[in-house]
């Protein structure tokens, strides 16, 4: 067992030590030339919480840059957002793509 070298001193290394800031990851769409833009717009204002007016200017960014960022989120969420998409795709028979990166 191991033992504070003085009373106080293990919970004060744990007041003490410095949390991290996350490390944060872009959540990403693809562009494909199947995949409705009605679709990738009301996605990207579902799962990233967009106004249709933003989700609209990210979906043509998609469609004619390839690629485009809905949002940066610390690991996790970033990957269950991913998820979220690629689901919601794969139940409308839709090939939209979804990945994440480091931001
Ligand atoms: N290119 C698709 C079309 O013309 C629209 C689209 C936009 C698809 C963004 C995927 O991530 C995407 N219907």
């Amino acid at each position: 067992m191991v033992r504070p070298k003085r009373e106080g001193d293990l919970a004060l290394a744990s007041q003490v030590a410095k949390p991290k800031p996350p490390e944060l990851y872009k959540v990403m769409l693809l562009n494909d030339d199947y995949t409705p833009m009605e679709f990738v717009v009301a996605v990207i204002e579902r799962f990233f919480n967009k106004s249709r007016e933003q989700a609209t200017q990210i979906m043509l960014k998609v469609h004619t840059e390839g690629m485009g960022v809905c949002g940066v989120y610390p690991h996790d969420i970033a990957e269950t957002k991913m998820h979220l998409v690629l689901e919601a795709a794969r139940e409308a028979q839709h090939p939209l793509q979804c990945v994440i990166e480091p931001a």
